[in-house]
């Protein structure tokens, strides 16, 4: 958001109690959730999808389709490979 110098407001919640906030803003538990034009939209890359659909300039995404397509890629391994796994909470990794 500051890098597209657009307004915004970010809220910190304290890990464990942010559930409760999150499910009900976007009925998931994880973090970042953008609240934008009574809508919300959970998850990185999502968040970004938007953003560059309503904000294009400063781009975030790389501008050809090809290396956006790897930018998700990486995104998506990351998220499988290092992230967080579904099961007990705080934390699981695999
Ligand atoms: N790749 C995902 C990662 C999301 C993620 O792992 N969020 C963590 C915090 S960085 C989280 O909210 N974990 C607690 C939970 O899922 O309840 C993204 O960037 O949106």
């Amino acid at each position: 958001m500051a890098f597209k110098n657009l307004r915004h407001e970010r809220v910190s919640l304290l890990p464990g109690p942010h559930q409760i906030p999150i499910k009900k803003l976007s009925c998931q538990t994880s973090t970042p959730v953008l609240v934008i034009d009574g809508q919300s939209i959970a998850g990185s890359a999502a968040i970004i999808d938007v953003l560059e659909t309503k904000f294009p300039e400063p781009r975030l995404f790389p501008a050809t389709s090809a290396e956006r397509d790897q930018a998700l890629a990486i995104v998506d391994r990351f998220d499988r490979d290092v992230g967080l796994l579904p099961g007990p909470w705080p934390l699981r990794y695999s």
